[in-house]
């Protein structure tokens, strides 16, 4: 018992200097031997790993509008909040408290699913009535969406805590004074890789076509950042329009697939931090949530360049519960909220006034807050409009190889 309250008391000392994730909880307490069956405490971190869809809290399962309609009590009196909230966001991608400390100040449920690339999302929410209230979609997703008619414009003046938001993030190309997103965290798209399974890393995209590693290769699921990865490559822009161009990614992408353990979006970080897959085309606080895991594993954004992106909370046209949201999003804004986020997901922050709050381990990596230099490799992918077809088109071919 002695030994076990004095491994308890190293944990948090070293959560004192880093407040740790629930990865790096896991392993920590599993090296020590702490980890009990059953063990109260430790069920008291929260639920399984792999999160990827429809992961429930606060005990409701309900997807649509189990609240009363939101009411106004008077034209300038506060309004009454719904008693749930219907949230998808990315896996992996916000801390193990942020929706317990929200049902349990507002009384208010949330349904938290999931998913892994904004395809999924976008599928999700042409499908029709999603019962979403909040969706997460990436920067061009945020302009597609605006051009399908699939989100409706947010009321700052529930927002207060937008002015805690880096200038920057205020004045987005995709949607300058936040009309319709708020940022909820940002980072790079790299490659995850295993510094002792791949002793020749070199910071290059070739790296995921070398045949030595046949069979420990993964790459992403989403559409436009796989061919990204064939685009930089071949030296070109991510934003091609050029039918050639998207040809010729398209055959580099059908000839690397023989070497691929496969596609994944949402199970690469266990398989980086469990020593399976050995290079990952990965999202970086994704990598850095597996390096809190396996410290054989590191991050690299390639020569060549990599995509930088910026994902924010929107609310869907037909969202049932839009004031809720937006009471949501000014929570998710403040300070204490916001670092907590980044200190469990290893993402970068665009809340400045949560900087102070942002662990230094994180806000020094370089990894995560890349360099003036390295930020100049970065790309945004871009809505193509009409000749995102081809890349869709080019994309079934590859599946189908
Ligand atoms: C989290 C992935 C988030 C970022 N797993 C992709 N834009």
């Amino acid at each position: 018992m002695a030994k076990i309250d004095k491994d308890l008391r190293l944990l948090f000392v070293q959560e004192a200097e880093r407040p740790l994730t629930r990865r790096m909880f896991l392993r920590r307490a599993g090296a020590a031997g702490l980890l009990v069956a059953g063990s109260g405490w430790l069920a008291a971190c929260g639920g399984g790993g792999g999160d990827t869809t429809s992961t429930s809290t606060g005990g409701s399962s309900t997807t649509g509008g189990a609240g009363p309609t939101t009411t106004a009590a008077g034209p300038t009196t506060t309004r009454a909040l719904d008693k749930q909230l219907n949230f998808y966001n990315w896996s992996d991608y916000i801390a193990e408290d942020t929706i317990p400390n929200f049902e349990k100040e507002f009384g208010v449920k949330v349904t938290y699913d999931n998913y892994s690339s904004n395809d999924t999302l976008l599928a999700k929410l042409q499908s029709g009535a999603s019962g979403y209230d909040i969706i997460v979609p990436s920067d061009y997703m945020v302009t597609t969406m605006l051009g399908l008619g699939l989100l409706q414009q947010i009321d700052l003046a529930n927002i207060p805590n937008v002015k805690n938001l880096y200038p920057r993030f205020r004045e987005e190309p995709f949607d300058p004074g936040n009309k319709y997103s708020i940022p909820w965290q940002w980072g790079t798209t790299g490659i995850g890789y295993n510094t002792e399974k791949v002793p020749d890393f070199k910071p290059s995209w070739d790296m995921m076509w070398d045949a030595k590693y046949k069979g420990h290769i993964t790459m992403l699921t989403e559409i436009r950042d796989i061919f990204a990865v064939a685009l930089f490559r071949m030296g070109e822009d991510i934003n091609t329009t050029d039918p050639a161009k998207i040809d010729k990614a398209k055959q580099m992408l059908i000839e690397q697939k023989s070497l691929l353990k496969h596609y994944t979006s949402d199970t690469y970080i266990d398989e980086l931090a469990s020593n399976d897959s050995w290079l990952s085309h990965g999202y970086s606080g994704d990598v850095f949530q597996a390096i809190g895991e396996n410290d054989k594993v590191a991050y690299a954004i390639p020569d060549e360049g990599a995509v930088i992106w910026v994902d924010s909370m929107c609310v869907p046209k037909d969202a049932p519960h839009k004031y809720t949201a937006e009471v949501f999003m000014d929570y998710i804004l403040r300070p204490d909220v916001g670092a907590a986020i980044s200190n469990y997901v290893s993402y970068a922050s665009p809340n400045q006034a949560a900087e102070s709050l942002v662990s230094q381990e994180i806000r020094n990596d370089p990894g995560i807050y890349p360099s003036a230099e390295v930020s100049q490799r970065l790309q945004y992918i871009k809505e193509l409009g009409d000749a995102t077809q081809l890349y869709n088109a080019a994309y079934e071919e590859v599946k189908a190889a």
